[in-house]
């Protein structure tokens, strides 16, 4: 029996990078995918983290759920979701009622972790060889998704992080070779998510969905 393909972060960083489309639309199956790899990946880091790929799973399969209901036609890229659940009132602007969560509150949370994401492999990319991953991930954190989060998930958070490997270990994790091939990969995909993460940062600015509850 052939031995499954190994995991590489390679793939589910070029996910990101199918996201866009020509008229700068940002593709939420793609996008989906490349979050599933990013919890995969989690996955493989130890149990420590299970808190929080547990809340990402969930809000990645509310999205998947959405992308294949009654109304999937909507949900192809943020655009179109954006545009039918403002139009139709599914938006809770304000506060969270008894109904059901909209994609756009959903996706927001995803949203702030790209930053972070982004953030983070940045330090690691340009890190010096000793530099320590938590201390990258702490300071990613911080300056991210740290501002979204009350004080008890902000320890937790701060607490997983210390069980983070070497930054040479960490780069071995994900799967695409030596350290210095990881650092290249991570170079050629950075751009990519930078660039999904300020289109949907303009999107949603733009009609006010920033500080969904
Ligand atoms: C490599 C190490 C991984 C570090 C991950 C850094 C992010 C820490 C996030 C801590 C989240 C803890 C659990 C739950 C939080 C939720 O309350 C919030 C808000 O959602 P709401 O309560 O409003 O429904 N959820 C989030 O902020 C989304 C967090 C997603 C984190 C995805 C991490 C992806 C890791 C990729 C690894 C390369």
């Amino acid at each position: 029996m052939a031995a499954p393909a190994a995991f590489s972060l390679r793939e589910v960083l070029s996910a990101f990078e199918a996201c866009v489309t020509e008229q700068r639309e940002v593709l939420l199956g793609p996008y989906l995918c490349g979050w599933r790899g990013l919890i995969r990946f989690l996955h493989s880091l130890g149990a420590v983290f299970s808190f929080i790929s547990k809340d990402a799973e969930a809000k990645v399969q509310l999205m998947e759920g959405l992308c294949c209901g009654e109304h999937r036609e909507r949900y192809v890229s943020l655009q179109s979701m954006v545009r039918y659940e403002l139009d139709s009132g599914l938006v809770e602007l304000h506060r969270r009622s008894g109904r059901p969560d909209s994609g756009c509150r959903t996706v927001l949370r995803l949203h702030r972790a790209l930053r972070w994401l982004q953030l983070f492999l940045e330090g690691l990319r340009t890190g010096g060889e000793h530099s320590r991953t938590s201390a990258i991930c702490t300071d990613s954190y911080n300056a991210s998704l740290a501002a979204f989060h009350p004080w008890v998930i902000r320890k937790a958070a701060t607490m997983a992080f210390c069980a983070l490997p070497s930054r040479d270990a960490f780069l071995r994790t994900m799967n695409v070779g030596s350290a210095e091939d990881a650092v290249a990969v991570l170079g050629e995909a950075l751009p990519h998510i930078s660039d999904v993460y300020s289109i949907t940062q303009e999107l949603f600015a733009q009609h006010r969905l920033l500080d969904l509850p």
